[in-house]
């Protein structure tokens, strides 16, 4: 395989509307801005990521600001003119900067595609996945009252999604539960606090053991694996870290004290596909399940999610929804469609899906072109 040499980047900021807001502990989404990456090679083959990062600094610390500051003062300027075999080899470009990594997620998705591209292989062979169809749930944000979050809850079983997540809160968690639980005793059922618990409250967590659900996503705090281990000590149902998890480094810790069962991997806040896939080994090898998290991508990073789950250690649904949930219209074409539970894995090269450019032109609010 001949190399690549990345010459440019482009960075737009599109805005899209969410069809309803989204509701967690952390605050309430109305929309989503986000960077659209492409780099061009020397032969002017384009490679596309997408950032993660949100407007707010209130799910990690980065924001689409920082995320641009870093891509253009920092992480494009150690990748520019280097020769690269594979992409694997961006850790070590970007291993002097620290953490960033949503920012650095991007750039590594791009140059993923563009390598997939360049040897005319659809992302998830590029990444060693096998799977031609995956398995998805779907993450249902909190509701202003139980009876309309069992709306919700029944509106995408009968859409066939193979799991349920329901947000959780102090004040918002077993009541709304209960009422889940009552309408639908054997939906595979999960909840997710966003670090909104304490130890403090772990008599209400031991009752969330009466629901068994498959597993309680990130309960205590976000930089947390010590309290989350006591708390796995005194609980039944496992528990799933997701914003403690910024890297290898990290899973392997949380595993080696049991603060966890399993794990929800999120490319960019792990800092791309290569931690990504490290973090799906190191799971597999040690029978702990993973799953693929989301973070209400637009197309094209919906795109890379749906590529990273067929990795097989990916062996419970994830929250890889349909482009339809969230936009009335996406960047990509066709958008990301769910059929009975399933994404059906698009077999072209690169990500796999084409881009929209009139979709992609209508939300662009800046474009930025760094040489
Ligand atoms: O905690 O998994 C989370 C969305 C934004 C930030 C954090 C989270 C989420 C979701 C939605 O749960 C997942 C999705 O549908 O993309
Ligand atoms: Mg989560």
């Amino acid at each position: 395989m001949e190399c690549l040499k990345i010459n440019s980047l482009t960075i737009r900021s599109l805005r899209m509307k969410l069809k309803e807001p989204f509701i967690t502990s952390f605050g309430t989404e109305l929309d989503k801005e986000f960077l659209l990456l492409t780099v061009l090679d020397q032969d002017g083959i384009a490679g596309w990521g997408e950032c993660v990062a949100m407007e707010q600094p209130i799910y990690n610390e980065e924001t689409n600001v920082t995320a641009k500051h870093l891509l253009r003062d920092f992480l494009f300027p150690l990748l520019r003119g280097k020769t690269i075999r594979h992409p694997d080899e961006l850790a070590q470009i970007f291993a002097p900067i620290r953490r960033n990594q949503m920012a650095k997620a991007a750039l590594e998705c791009a140059v993923w595609d563009l390598y997939a591209r360049k040897n005319n292989l659809p992302l998830y062979q590029a990444l060693g996945g096998s799977r031609k169809k995956i398995d998805v749930g779907i993450s249902i944000g909190m509701q202003a009252e139980p009876k309309l979050l069992v709306r919700q809850v029944e509106k995408y079983v009968h859409a066939g999604y193979k799991r349920i997540k329901i947000k959780i809160m102090p004040g918002k968690d077993l009541h709304y539960i209960d009422a889940v639980r009552q309408a639908f005793p054997a939906v595979p059922l999960m909840a997710d606090a966003n670090s909104a618990y304490s130890l403090d409250d772990i008599e209400l967590l031991k009752a969330m053991d009466g629901y068994y659900l498959m597993m309680i996503e990130q309960p205590l705090a976000h930089d947390d694996i010590i309290d989350h281990a006591l708390l796995q000590s005194k609980i039944n149902t496992p528990i799933c870290l997701d914003e403690s998890i910024h890297s290898y480094e990290d899973a392997r810790r949380a595993l080696s004290i049991d603060a966890c069962r399993i794990i929800n991997i999120k490319l960019g806040r792990v800092g791309g596909l290569t931690e990504s896939r490290k973090i799906e080994q190191l799971c597999r090898e040690r029978n702990i399940p993973v799953w693929c998290g989301g973070m209400l991508e637009a197309g094209v990073g919906r795109a890379f999610n749906v590529a990273l789950t067929t990795l097989s250690g990916f062996t419970l649904p994830g929250d890889t929804a349909a482009s339809s949930r969230y936009w009335e219209r996406d960047i990509i074409s066709s958008a990301v469609m769910v059929s009975n539970g399933e994404i059906t894995v698009p077999q072209a090269a690169g990500f796999g899906y084409e881009l929209d450019f009139e979709a992609i032109n209508s939300f662009t609010e800046t474009t930025a072109e760094i040489i």
